[in-house]
């Protein structure tokens, strides 16, 4: 038996929160695998420059450590934004999370702030969502709580800077560049912190982790023990998209990223049902509305709590077309 197994029934492997926040995390679609056919986000794509560069990234698409591979989205200013979502949340009241997730990193960019002042005045009630890259993390921490973002996803590829290394090319960190394991270092020791001060502070903090074959496959378990010492609610270990210099390496199987996810289980609550959205998506995580024709969005739009379950089926019936179609 592996020594970590000897310390399992020692290991506590969920953190606490209060009422209102465990509301928020069943409403949530990435947070509660039950949530996600009731309850959906929109992203709002507001945030388009990045101050690293991971191996994996083309940066003319969105942040694949949160989004789809290939997918580019039209970044908005933040009145743009606010001006789309208060149709969709009037229409579609089962979106319940207003997220932030690229195109580039949320935190590198003064228009994430912006646009979370703007809809937390005109939806007080939403929860607002945020997905960084965390190199910010720790200073700009603050201004997240203030603003009320009550879950957070940081991606964290790798806590060995030998290893971090061959996955981040070069971080831009208070104007000067960093490489090799000087930018690795810095990067993690800010994720880290960042991390622990989130969850200390009372957000309710995924992560994201991208499982790179021959990089850092057998490390992703290490992550998790962390993670379950950093009190992190989830973790998201997501495929390699293998394009821009990690192009010839072949991404995991998803027998390789299953055996991965169950020895992550034992530290750290593993999610499933990620779908790799993009930085513009909206609506049902199966469901990304803003690839809908406009007659399929009118379909399920709805004014009432009691149309949500004739929504669901029209939603239901859409997947099933959409999946003969591919
Ligand atoms: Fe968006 Fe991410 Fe918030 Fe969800 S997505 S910022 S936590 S509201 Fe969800 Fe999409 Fe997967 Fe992200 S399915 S890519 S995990
Ligand atoms: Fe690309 Fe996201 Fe990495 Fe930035 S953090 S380089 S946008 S994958």
């Amino acid at each position: 038996m592996p020594e970590e197994d000897n310390h399992m029934s020692e290991i506590d492997t969920g953190p606490k929160y209060e009422e209102e926040l465990l509301r928020k995390i069943a409403k949530h679609p990435c947070y509660d695998k039950k949530a996600q056919h009731k309850y959906g986000r929109i992203h709002l794509a507001v945030a388009p420059k990045c101050n690293i560069q991971c191996n994996f990234c083309i940066r003319k698409f969105d942040c694949v450590n949160e989004s789809r591979p290939g997918v580019t989205s039209k970044v908005l200013t933040p009145q743009e934004a606010l001006q789309k979502t208060k149709p969709i949340l009037a229409d579609y009241p089962f979106i319940e999370v207003v997220g932030i997730a690229g195109p580039g990193d949320p935190l590198a960019n003064d228009e994430t702030f912006e646009t979370f002042e703007l809809i937390k005045k005109e939806f007080p009630e939403i929860t607002l969502c945020m997905s960084t890259n965390g190199l910010l993390l720790p200073e700009k921490l603050q201004d997240l709580l203030r603003l009320g973002v009550s879950t957070l996803t940081v991606t964290l590829n790798s806590i060995d800077p030998e290893i971090h290394a061959k996955i981040v090319d070069h971080i831009i960190y208070h104007g000067e560049v960093y490489r090799g394991t000087k930018a690795a270092e810095i990067h993690i020791k800010n994720q880290l912190e960042g991390i622990k001060e989130a969850v200390d502070a009372g957000l309710v903090v995924k992560v994201n982790t991208v499982l790179i074959p021959g990089i850092n496959d057998k490390h992703v378990v290490e992550i998790a023990r962390k993670l379950n010492e950093l009190g992190v609610y989830i973790m998201n270990v997501m495929p390699l998209i293998n394009q821009g210099a990690f192009a010839d390496i072949e991404p995991p199987t998803a027998e390789e990223r299953k055996a991965v996810q169950e020895d992550c289980e034992p530290y750290v609550m593993q999610m499933r049902h990620c779908r790799q959205c993009r930085a513009d998506a909206f609506g049902l995580l199966s469901q990304d509305m803003s690839q809908m024709s406009a007659e399929r969005r009118k379909l399920i739009k709805i004014h009432s709590k009691e149309d949500m379950e004739r929504t669901r089926v029209i939603l239901n019936k859409n997947e099933n077309e959409e999946t003969c179609k591919e």
